[in-house]
């Protein structure tokens, strides 16, 4: 029985934990100072076909699996958490076209999302809700061939610079809850389709955050995903198969930030010895090392058991379920913690922007919060116990 990374795991760990430090750890801090989007790194992503891992290689991906994705979100989150969001939104934006496109829809836009070609963003948060998912109030009328879709969304990830969104709305309000609505792939150049404000973040800063307009923006029928009224049962299994990518975002920012606290720690002399040699911060170490490692192997078996799973609308057990919301629960309140804890480490120093646990803390804020805050976790996992 094989209870470890497979050769090519570790070889894809190997490469991009390389990349991360020569490439993407350099800019880090001026990236996030100006909040500006980075071309630059998502040619990075392109150029070493890292948007590609978890996409089936029928349709011009690589097929490494979620296993393999989670390990390069990781590693680029170790440096810089944004870089990371850039192959975890890639991922979620096209999970709605994996799991329930038909053929021609995979077949149109799959390979370019494999690419990096398009980017990919997910559109369910409105200004009225984003837990709630089912009193959402987009709205999608059909009318002849085409759907008409009214209603703005927001805080949407990509958003500004994707060529295809994937977005919920309601196509009959009339009935019932859940079985109201549908997910369209929208094209970015729809007429009736808009960016609205940018928004100006405490952490992940130089990732594009957006709202989205929607004013009679008319979209081709067969640009439906699924049947009309599965729209809440996609995202709800977009979500779940998204989360463990959410999860080794927050893992990577824990994992970076005490790399950055132990190397300090050895370091910095305090009392006539090193600061690691004081129980007081020797111990905090110790307690991240665990918390992470804890929390990785949840993550690592979840995906495990996530990419054996058909993509496809077919329905999830409870414990499938149940371990995607732990992984995303565990994974960002261990980040939260640690980032915390390496500030302290840090003492003066942790506080001030030259340093990256400053910035990791502030990153690390969004994992308990999007894609499902973790009191929606909570309750996720305790419905399914
Ligand atoms: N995976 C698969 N199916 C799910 C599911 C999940 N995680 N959660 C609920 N469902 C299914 C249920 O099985 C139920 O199916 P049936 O209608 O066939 O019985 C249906 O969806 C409705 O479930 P429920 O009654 O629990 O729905 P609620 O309206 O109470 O909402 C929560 C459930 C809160 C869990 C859901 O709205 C949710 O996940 N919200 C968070 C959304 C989110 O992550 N937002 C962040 C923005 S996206 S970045």
């Amino acid at each position: 029985m094989q209870y470890d990374l497979t050769e090519e795991q570790r070889m894809l760990r190997d490469m991009v934990s390389r990349l991360a430090k020569e490439k993407v750890a350099p800019g880090a801090i001026e990236r996030d100072e100006k909040g500006e989007f980075s071309w630059e790194m998502v040619e990075l992503m392109r150029e070493n076909g890292l948007y590609g891992i978890d996409f089936p290689e029928a349709y011009g991906g690589s097929g490494a699996g979620m296993l393999a994705l989670a390990i390069a979100v990781e590693e680029l989150s170790k440096v810089d958490a944004a870089c990371g969001l850039l192959l975890a939104d890639q991922e979620l934006g096209s999970l709605p076209i994996m799991l329930a496109g038909n053929e021609d829809q995979k077949k149109k836009y799959l390979p370019k999302l494999a690419s990096g070609e398009f980017l990919a963003a997910f559109a369910l948060t409105e200004p009225v809700a984003g837990s709630d998912v089912a009193r959402l109030r987009c709205r999608a009328v059909k009318d002849g061939d085409s759907y008409i879709i009214n209603g703005t969304k927001t805080f949407i990830t990509n958003g500004g610079v994707a060529d295809v969104i994937t977005v919920y709305a309601v196509t009959d309000p009339e009935k019932p809850m859940h079985r109201n609505a549908g997910v369209f792939v929208v094209e970015k150049d729809t007429p009736g389709f808009s960016v609205g404000k940018e928004e100006n973040k405490m952490g992940i800063r130089w990732s594009n955050t957006v709202e989205l307009v929607f004013e009679d923006c008319r979209v081709p029928a067969e640009n439906l995903l699924g049947e009309d009224g599965q729209g809440f049962h996609l995202m709800m299994k977009t979500l779940d198969f998204s989360r463990p990518a959410v999860a080794a975002q927050a893992l990577g920012i824990a994992a970076g930030a005490m790399e950055y606290a132990v190397n300090y720690a050895k370091d910095r002399e305090a009392f006539g010895t090193q600061i690691i040699n004081h129980q007081g911060v020797g111990f905090k170490l110790a307690d991240m090392a665990m918390k992470i490692e804890a929390a990785r192997q949840l993550l690592y078996k979840t995906c495990a058991v996530f990419q054996e799973l058909p993509k496809d609308m077919s329905r999830l057990t409870p414990s499938q379920i149940r371990m995607s919301s732990m992984s995303k629960c565990l994974c960002s309140d261990v980040a939260m913690w640690v980032t915390t804890e390496a500030v302290q480490v840090l003492g003066g120093y942790g506080y001030i922007k030259e340093f990256p646990v400053e910035r990791m803390m502030r990153d690390a804020k969004i994992t308990q919060i999007y894609e499902g805050t973790n009191e929606i976790q909570r309750l996720v996992i305790s419905r399914t116990l």
